[in-house]
């Protein structure tokens, strides 16, 4: 039989491990519902002009509306609220210089026998290549490391959920973010990407997620005219009626 003493020890420690919340009231705001409509339509009038821009002015931002960035990003939800992403922001001339080296070299790769046939020729319509000047040019890239344990003070491992939806929903809260302040980014991914943690000294249970540009646009950035699902192709209402 296991002695009390080490019962309760272990249940301590098991409290000690997992922090349990209080519960407290949700704060909601309620509108009413002509102004619910609005807000709708207004968010949406927004982010539907938001694009993924690869031409980017050197013009610098102010390093606040990064850090308003990447809190806006960490209201995102996550599996058991471990919040595994890490953001790492650099403006670092030299430090963005050797990511653009490293990720031309990889991606060089990629575009020269790495990609299919089938790949290359569904990136043709967008004119991406190799070469990644926008690395260089914007004034910060911001990355977004996927933290696929934790450490606890004692060393030991933190099991993390959900640890890619958690990731990507961030990253969704930061472009529009980055949007709603009048910046531009671009979900950018050199493939593969094991540079970037070891130029940035993140730990191997950190994995690169998602590299982002941020910056205002170049003047004269063009973006390409593609055009957006429609409603009736992204959704389905009960059984079957599209619209
Ligand atoms: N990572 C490469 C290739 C690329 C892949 C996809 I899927 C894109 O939508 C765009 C680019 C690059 O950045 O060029």
């Amino acid at each position: 039989m296991v002695p009390d003493t080490t019962r309760h020890e272990h249940a301590r420690q098991a409290q000690q491990a997992m922090k349990t919340y209080t519960h407290v009231p949700y704060r909601h705001t309620e509108y009413p519902e002509r102004e619910m409509h609005e807000r709708a339509n207004a968010l949406y009038d927004e982010l539907r002009r938001r694009r993924s821009v690869r031409f980017f002015s050197d013009r610098p931002v102010a390093r606040e509306l990064i850090e308003l960035a990447v809190m806006t990003a960490g209201t995102a939800p996550s599996g058991a609220h471990r919040q595994p992403w890490r953001f790492v922001a650099v403006s670092d001339p030299d430090i963005k210089r050797r990511i653009r080296i490293a990720a031309e070299k990889e991606e060089h790769e990629s575009y020269h026998g790495r990609m299919s046939e089938e790949w290359l020729q569904a990136l043709a319509p967008l004119g991406t290549d190799w070469r990644k000047p926008f690395l260089e040019i914007a004034p910060w890239l911001v990355v977004c490391f996927a933290e696929s344990y934790g450490v606890r003070n004692d060393g030991a491992r933190i099991k993390n959920y959900y640890v890619q939806e958690s990731c990507g929903i961030a990253c969704g809260l930061f472009i529009a973010a980055i949007h709603h302040m009048g910046l531009v980014t671009l979900t950018h991914t050199p493939s593969p990407m094991r540079f970037l943690g070891e130029i940035l000294g993140r730990p191997k249970r950190e994995r690169p997620y998602i590299l982002f540009p941020v910056g205002y646009p170049a003047a004269g950035a063009t973006v390409p005219d593609l055009s957006r699902k429609s409603l009736k192709d992204v959704v389905q209402w009960d059984l079957g009626e599209t619209v």
